[in-house]
């Protein structure tokens, strides 16, 4: 099959899709590979690189997708790459369909077989192609969020771990998952104390069992949060249901009862967010203020530590990426039910339900 890998041009995305080692490794199947030139400089592999592992390199965007049978990337296509995309052509990236109608119509009208990464998921439900980066952005959540609670950065100025003779900071997480512990992870490793909700018990009794003395667990429900929030300086939201828009678990009138200067890192943007306020925003430009309420809504976090993400990433997609490229997307489909589940639009059918069901479309 021909491969191609067009380099990444969302706002500071840095990931690329294939690391020189796994150009290697799909070249040992017999397939071709080219990458856009540059693709993997922010991610610190340069075009040699990739040529010593057997790649082409193609000058252009264009040239990329004009070749490709499949098109694998990191971000969902963005507009100025929509007319670029082939009908039947399989492209195999992120795409959040759930958050955007934009790009489930334009995915819909080019007629391509869309692979959404973040819906891959296996027989005991977790989703293999997400797990790295929630990894990723749970971590991240934490330094960004100590990094806006600094009072020139509008927050409340409160150091995470406090000090001897001072409290430290509180941190609440909404979501027990994989964003939602590894953020827990992080924060109690800085001295906070925390506090995460979810609402499955047994998950908490897990959680509880994993966690050091300064992370408690609580039930999730709107009057827990809405007591929790009240005495909170830093909230990660990390809620998230596969495929389909994250609930609203911090409403509009919520930011009224936190205190000024307290930050809220969405890292469910992707899905929509859940925190009401939440719009998405840039590397560039990452925080809004309403409310005296820092929102810090950055939609591809992992993208600001591209080296970390990208071999990360890659680690976990390689060897799909592999099956279909040996048997095709059907072939591959219909062989294992991970990459079934990853369909979410074929030649312009929604086959995703979560998709469907955001936009009030057929399916
Ligand atoms: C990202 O890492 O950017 C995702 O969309 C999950």
């Amino acid at each position: 099959m021909i491969i191609g890998v067009p380099k990444e041009i969302k706002n500071n995305e840095n990931r690329v899709a294939l690391t020189p080692a796994g150009v290697a490794e799909i070249k040992k199947h017999g397939h071709t590979v080219y990458m856009q030139a540059n693709a993997g400089t922010g991610s610190g592999f340069s075009d040699a690189d990739y040529t010593s592992a057997g790649a082409t390199i193609l000058p252009t965007i264009e040239a990329v997708y004009e070749t490709a049978e499949m098109i694998i990337k990191v971000k969902e296509p963005i507009a100025q790459e929509y007319n670029l995309i082939r009908e039947d052509q399989l492209l195999f990236t992120y795409f959040h369909f759930a958050s955007s109608e934009e790009l489930t119509h334009a995915m819909i009208a080019r007629k391509a077989v869309c692979l959404a990464y973040e819906t891959v998921e296996k027989a005991d439900r977790s989703l293999p192609l997400l797990i790295p980066m929630s990894e990723v952005a749970g971590r991240m959540s934490i330094q960004e969020g100590a990094h806006y609670l600094e009072k020139p950065l509008k927050g409340r100025g409160i150091l995470l771990g406090g000090v001897p003779g001072v409290p430290p900071a509180r941190v609440l997480v909404l979501g027990g998952g994989v964003v939602g512990t590894q953020a827990a992870k992080m924060a109690a490793g800085l001295g906070a104390h925390v506090t995460i909700m979810d609402v499955s018990l047994a998950r908490l009794r897990y959680l509880d069992d994993i966690m050091p003395p300064n992370v408690d667990t609580m039930m999730s429900n709107e009057y827990n949060i809405r007591e929790r929030i009240k005495v909170s300086d830093l909230i990660i939201g990390a809620v998230l249901i596969p495929g389909a828009k994250a609930p609203h678990l911090i409403t509009r009138d919520m930011l009224k009862i936190m205190r000024p200067g307290t930050v809220l890192v969405d890292v469910a943007v992707d899905q929509g967010g859940c925190i009401e306020t939440c719009k998405p925003t840039t590397h560039e430009n990452p925080t809004f203020i309403i409310d005296d309420v820092v929102h810090y809504c950055v939609a591809n976090m992992p993208g600001a530590v591209p080296y970390t993400s990208t071999l990360a990433l890659t680690n976990a997609t390689l060897p799909y990426a592999i099956q279909l490229a040996n048997k095709g997307w059907k072939k591959a489909c219909q062989e294992n039910r991970d990459l079934l589940s990853g369909l979410n639009v074929v030649k312009g059918e929604v086959v995703y339900k979560g998709v469907a069901d955001a936009w009030g479309l057929s399916y």
